[in-house]
């Protein structure tokens, strides 16, 4: 987005500005001439080394120009915590502030109520005991403010909740190893330190200060400690080491978490305790289970049980030994499910996972019956099948067997579920043979099964554990997924997308009330025709009769559905829609242009992923099991999951408890149909709310604190520009800046401008001068009153400007004239001074 572009003309010798280039994005440049077509200009080097280049502003490859903020010059930029208060805010001037204050270890940056955060990628001496007490404090005016911080996000939540019992919900997106799993748990501690605190322990220690350890200090309540518990344990289970982070979460989080409501509202009230909590779960990416690219691993749940049955005997004092008896005397290399990555020895993660599982109120019991389950995935992973004609048999029944051990089936009925299906027909039930591969499908989806529903297990439990209580108010905090885009785009990209453009729709909502209020506070008007909107593309995705995603669900229902079909119908549908694209050379293959770029997705899989069946013959053989807990597993799946054949069943079941309602007819089951459920639910809850937004940023692809061989933290200028771009972040200040983009504090305005009304000029320098010393919003806002009606001002400002009662408004073109004017006046060209001022501007 680059809505400040002025070329040529606009510019004169020695404008600072930015021009654009591949390398830098923006590079910093002084004018030493310029006409209508070209700009010759001066880089500034690093080490001092000068580079002059001549700038064609015609043709293709001419480079934009922006105007450079006077105000961000050298470590200016350490000054602005919140980026609004840059006269004029666009992406060059948003990653140069950036960019100057990560450099300095000022990780955080306001622009207007968003929070922008970049990973440094090592440990900052920032959520230490001492900075989250000053957090904690209600603030009292005269307080000086605090800078911007993860903590002062959720400070201002609980703030909400204090003062006026008001549900908040922290938003915390950005792609994948930017830090929103670290920066959920510093806004999670934060509130359950604070609320520990508030009950009159007052040496709580936090646990905040490393971010790897998840230590629960002593004073903790249990509902506190249960909570902070959830964090490690959901990590071990649904984390997992990909390319792009080592501790990747392969599920999106909402948790909630409810405070009392106290006796008495008001901002001298203690913080309300907390007491209770519920964890929502989306979209965890099962099919890690059974495999995973080069590089990468499963959920870190199978390495720490592997390292806990066979590592040093640690574990065995914390009693696991028993509960790992699937995994004892096997290795990596034993499983067929488990890339053969380097394993690390991760007992001290294992005994951490127990203590959560214990925190979550599993009972030893429950604990042995999971890692059996476990096991039972991994072993199952090694059945392999021989083709026997059309059909296949179990190749390797002793491994077989270990599966059906730990699962409490038979064989002989696993092997036949895998290997068989169950049809009905006019003429009854009839058993359908399986091919080998076939066969190996059903085992790869039990697998997967299994352990989404030992995944679901673990959440239910720990929010039946922890309890949730009806009526009370609490703050949400939203860990999810940030826009994707890779080389091969799938169902699990268009869901995330999906995702991106409805909490877009919902912050470009937000941004558009801020500013709303803000004009009403300074008392103007605003017109609000260019803001910006994503509801075409939402309505193209989840249109009510037609769209993508209901039109995919429809061809999974669909009996002879197929991928091209649902391909096809789109682009019949959609080749005009101005967010739809299609390349004719890339046979089914479509585009959707998002708010953050186009992205391409390969509708091959599609379908298959969606319905993501398994077969009512495992379903059955898995009820069938011998173990309370295997059958109770399968009982809920029979609810949740795509169910196929003949004997599929769909009862009215319970609610399940780990996310959000999914009692689905099995038979109308799919992976979008539920997760689109899924997210009305979870819109609905997060507009009942006052929302706070965290952007994290990921400040080089290579996850590394410094530049190689050197000191200097390391901020790729490139990838951070991508991802203020699709995160929305320039969206957001186009949105806030849709009205009136340029804005002043009235004092700003006086010390910038006080030079074009010489008749005023002793005056306005006496007033510049007191109101350095001390701040009088009045008297500034007289003296700019008077500043504007003088000759050549009123003369260039005849309209796109508004008067507000702390800043003033202005629309780019009058501010231009405005500079334009001054550069002129400045030189001390009176003649030309004269002609701008009759208006020729
Ligand atoms: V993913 O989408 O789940 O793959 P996240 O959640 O965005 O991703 P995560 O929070 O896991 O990223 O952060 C990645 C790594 O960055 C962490 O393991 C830390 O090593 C590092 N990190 C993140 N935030 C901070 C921080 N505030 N201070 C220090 C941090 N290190
Ligand atoms: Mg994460």
């Amino acid at each position: 987005m680059v809505t400040h572009v002025t070329q040529g003309s606009a510019f004169h010798q020695d404008d600072i500005i930015w021009v654009s280039c591949a390398e830098r994005v923006w590079r910093a440049a002084r004018v030493l001439s310029a006409d209508e077509t070209s700009v010759s200009v001066e880089y500034a080097g690093e080490d001092d080394d000068v580079e002059q280049a001549e700038l064609s502003l015609h043709g293709k490859a001419a480079p934009k120009l922006l105007r450079r903020n006077a105000e961000l010059l050298g470590q200016g930029a350490l000054r602005f915590d919140n980026l609004t208060e840059v006269p004029e805010l666009h992406e060059a001037a948003v990653l140069h502030a950036l960019e100057v204050r990560f450099a300095q270890g000022c990780i955080y940056t306001l622009t207007g109520p968003v929070l922008l955060a970049v990973n440094p990628f090592r440990s900052l001496p920032l959520y230490g005991d001492d900075v989250l007490r000053r957090f904690a404090k209600p603030t009292t005016g005269a307080a000086q403010p605090l800078k911007p911080h993860v903590f002062g996000i959720a400070a201002k939540a609980l703030e909400g909740i204090r003062e006026r019992y008001a549900s908040q919900t922290v938003l915390i997106s950005g792609e994948s190893g930017a830090g929103k799993t670290e920066t959920t748990k510093f806004v999670m501690q934060f509130l359950a330190l604070t609320s520990a605190t508030s009950a009159g322990n007052e040496d709580v220690t936090s646990s905040t200060s490393s971010h790897r350890t998840h230590r629960a200090p002593a004073k903790l309540s249990l509902v506190e400690r249960q909570v902070l518990g959830s964090n490690p344990l959901l990590e071990a289970f649904g984390n997992a080491q990909t390319l792009r982070n080592d501790n990747s979460s392969r599920f999106g989080k909402y948790i909630e978490l409810q405070f009392a409501k106290p006796t008495q509202l008001g901002d001298d009230v203690p913080t309300p305790r907390m007491v209770g909590a519920r964890i929502h779960t989306y979209l965890l990416e099962k099919v890690r289970v059974i495999r995973q690219q080069e590089g990468e691993r499963g959920f870190h749940i199978f390495y720490q049980a592997l390292s806990g049955a066979n590592g040093d005997s640690r574990s065995v004092t914390t009693g696991a030994e028993e509960e790992l008896e699937g995994f004892k005397g096997y290795t990596l290399d034993s499983f067929r499910y488990l890339n053969k990555q380097e394993m690390d020895n991760e007992v001290e993660q294992f005994e951490a996972t127990l203590v959560a599982m214990d925190a979550v109120g599993l009972s030893k019991t429950e604990i042995r019956k999971i890692f059996r389950v476990l096991a039972a995935v991994l072993h199952l992973g090694n059945v392999t099948f021989q083709d026997e004609g059309e059909s296949s048999k179990v190749e390797n029944g002793g491994t077989s067997c270990i599966s059906c051990d730990l699962l409490g089936v038979s064989l002989d009925s696993l092997s036949t579920a895998l290997t068989s299906r169950t049809l009905r027909t006019p003429e009854g039930l009839i058993r359908s043979k399986h091919k080998s591969d076939k066969a190996c499908g059903c085992r790869d989806a039990l697998a997967r099964h299994l352990y989404h529903a030992v995944f679901n297990y673990i959440v239910q439990r720990s929010n039946a554990t922890i309890g949730f209580q009806k009526n009370l108010s609490f703050c949400g905090v939203l860990d999810i997924f940030g826009f994707e885009f890779f080389q091969w785009n799938s169902l699990e990209q268009l869901c995330i997308n999906y995702t991106n453009e409805l909490l877009q729709q919902y912050f470009n909502e937000f941004i558009f009330e801020n500013e709303t209020t803000l004009y009403q506070e300074e008392g103007i008007s605003w017109d609000v025709q260019d803001f910006p909107d994503n509801s075409s593309i939402l309505e193209l995705l989840h249109g009510k009769l037609e769209g993508v995603l209901p039109m995919l669900e429809e061809e999974c229902f669909h009996v002879g559905g197929s991928a091209d079909a649902w391909c096809n119908k789109l682009v019949r549908l959609y080749e005009q829609h101005r967010h739809f694209g299609h390349d004719r050379l890339k046979k089914g293959s479509f585009i959707i242009r998002h708010f953050a770029g186009p992205v391409t997705y390969q509708c091959t899989e599609f379908l298959e992923k969606n319905k993501d069946e398994l077969s009512a013959d495992l379903v059955q053989c898995l009820k069938d099991s011998e173990d309370p807990f295997v059958r109770d597993l399968f009982e809920q799946l029979d609810r949740v999951f795509g169910v196929s054949g003949a004997g599929a069943s769909a009862p009215e079941g319970r609610k399940s408890l780990g996310g959000s309602s999914r009692v689905l007819k099995a038979q109308r089951y799919s992976v979008s149909g539920e997760f689109r459920q899924q997210l009305k639910e979870l819109l609905q809850q997060i507009q009942s709310t006052e929302p706070h937004f965290i952007r994290c940023i990921k400040p080089n692809p290579q996850n590394q604190a410094f530049l190689p061989d050197s000191e200097k933290p390391f901020l790729h200028r490139p990838s951070v520009a991508e991802q203020l771009s699709y995160q929305g972040v320039l969206a957001a200040i186009k949105v806030a800046r849709a009205g009136f983009p340029v804005r002043f504090w009235h004092s700003d305005f006086l010390r910038e401008f006080r030079c074009l009304a010489p008749e005023l000029s002793k005056d306005l320098e006496a007033i510049v001068k007191q109101l350095a010393q001390q701040e009088d919003e009045e008297k500034a806002a007289r003296a700019v009153k008077s500043l504007l009606k003088s000759g050549a001002i009123a003369a260039v400002l005849t309209s796109g400007w508004a008067f507000g009662k702390t800043r003033i408004f202005l629309k780019q073109e009058p501010y231009e004239s405005l500079r334009r004017l001054r550069a002129v006046t400045r030189n001390g060209a009176a003649k030309r001074l004269q002609s701008c001022a009759r208006g020729q501007m």
